[in-house]
């Protein structure tokens, strides 16, 4: 059986075949972790996002998830997804899940065998963090068998909190 991996630490030192971003919808750079994965893949990951196709400035809707070419990064593929803002989307728990649910999804359509996730809506978009440790457990088991999923969570804390969610 495919195992999840838990490892505290910066997603951008990962060697999966795809990482995914926390994103905005405009899909140009941000902080958190958005900040630290344009810095360590450099400019080319900003040219590849400039590619993506917006509409009115939009290029990934809350839910949803676009794949680029990684630039620096060890990684072959950045997946940007934008998980929900809380207190302020409607429907998080779905979107939350939508936003794992497609990454997952384009990661297997492009061939990769594994992916790793930081905790998508868990910083500056306020999630809950059990309830987002929920969401994203319960996901990615629906796809463990066929992808190498790990969770790059920073903080003994998010990593506790991830590790009781899939002990359960
Ligand atoms: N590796 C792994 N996790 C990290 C790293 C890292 N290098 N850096 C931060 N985290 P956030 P969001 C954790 O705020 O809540 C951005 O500005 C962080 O501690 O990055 O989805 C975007 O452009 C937290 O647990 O993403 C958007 O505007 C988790 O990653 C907005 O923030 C997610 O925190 C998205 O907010």
């Amino acid at each position: 059986m495919a195992e999840i991996q838990l490892i505290q630490g910066d997603i951008t030192q990962s060697d999966c075949d795809a990482i995914v971003n926390a994103a905005n919808a405009i899909m140009l750079g941000g902080g958190g972790v958005d900040g630290a994965i344009h810095r360590a893949a450099g400019p080319k990951l900003l040219e590849e996002c400039r590619k993506v196709k917006a509409i009115d400035g939009i290029r990934c809707p809350a839910g949803e998830a676009r794949i680029t070419p990684a630039g620096d990064l060890k990684a072959k593929f950045v997946i940007h997804t934008v998980g929900p803002r809380f207190g302020i989307d409607s429907e998080p728990d779905q979107l939350l899940g939508s936003a794992y649910q497609r990454s997952l999804e384009l990661a297997l359509e492009y061939s990769c065998q594994s992916i790793a996730f930081p905790a998508i809506s868990c910083g500056a978009y306020g999630y809950p963090l059990d309830q987002a440790a929920k969401v994203s457990i319960r996901e990615c088991l629906k796809y463990s068998s066929k992808l190498d999923i790990c969770f790059y969570l920073f903080g003994a804390e998010l990593l506790e909190i991830w590790r009781q969610e899939l002990a359960r």
